[in-house]
């Protein structure tokens, strides 16, 4: 084998990231472990770690559902954007149908974090925007990573949940 190539392997790249997932329409918890399932075949995606799953306070539009919230962690091989396109086509495979924006919904798959990089496209933007305001996205992802670093504000997910003023309930219920 010739110097420099590694035997059988295609992915020399890998890439740590987290997802949120949510859901509040039908049975929120098999939603999410459906969503699981699919995203853990698709190629050059390998689960790694799941949070424990929590009984959320809606945010934004109050008047809706409370939902179910969890957060993985993956290693892929591809994109974030060739990513984020897998997990739109998985949200359509299951049925989502975009109402209204930040209203009820089967199931929504959000990248959080991407590495340690800082994408700001107009359809996607990673560290996610939101995800240091939202008790839903901190709880669990400081269950699985509270050491993981977020790359704009040099700062570790147990340190935004220190500094997080959103009070809204999340239970935790595995
Ligand atoms: N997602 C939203 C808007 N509000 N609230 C909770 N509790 N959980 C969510 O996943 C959620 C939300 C838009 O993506
Ligand atoms: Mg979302
Ligand atoms: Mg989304």
């Amino acid at each position: 084998m010739a110097i420099g190539k590694v035997k059988g392997c295609c992915n020399l790249r890998e890439t740590v990231c987290y997802i949120s997932i949510g859901s509040n329409q039908g049975d929120g918890r098999q939603n999410c472990r459906n969503a699981l399932t699919l995203l853990d075949k698709v190629p050059g995606v390998n689960v790694l770690t799941i949070s424990p799953c929590y009984r959320t306070e809606p945010v934004g539009i109050t008047e809706q559902d409370w939902f179910i919230n969890a957060v993985v962690e993956l290693k892929t091989s591809l994109s974030a954007r060739a990513l984020l396109r897998e997990m739109l086509n998985i949200e359509n495979i299951m049925g989502r149908i975009r109402e209204l924006k930040g209203g009820p919904r089967i199931i929504d798959l959000d990248i959080l974090l991407y590495g340690q990089e800082v994408i700001a496209e107009d359809d996607l933007i990673v560290p996610h925007p939101e995800m240091h305001n939202r008790r839903f996205v901190l709880e669990p992802l400081n269950q699985i990573a509270s050491f993981a670093i977020h790359p704009a504000f040099g700062i570790s997910i147990r340190g935004l949940l220190e500094r997080l003023s959103d009070n809204r309930i999340v239970e935790k219920i595995t």
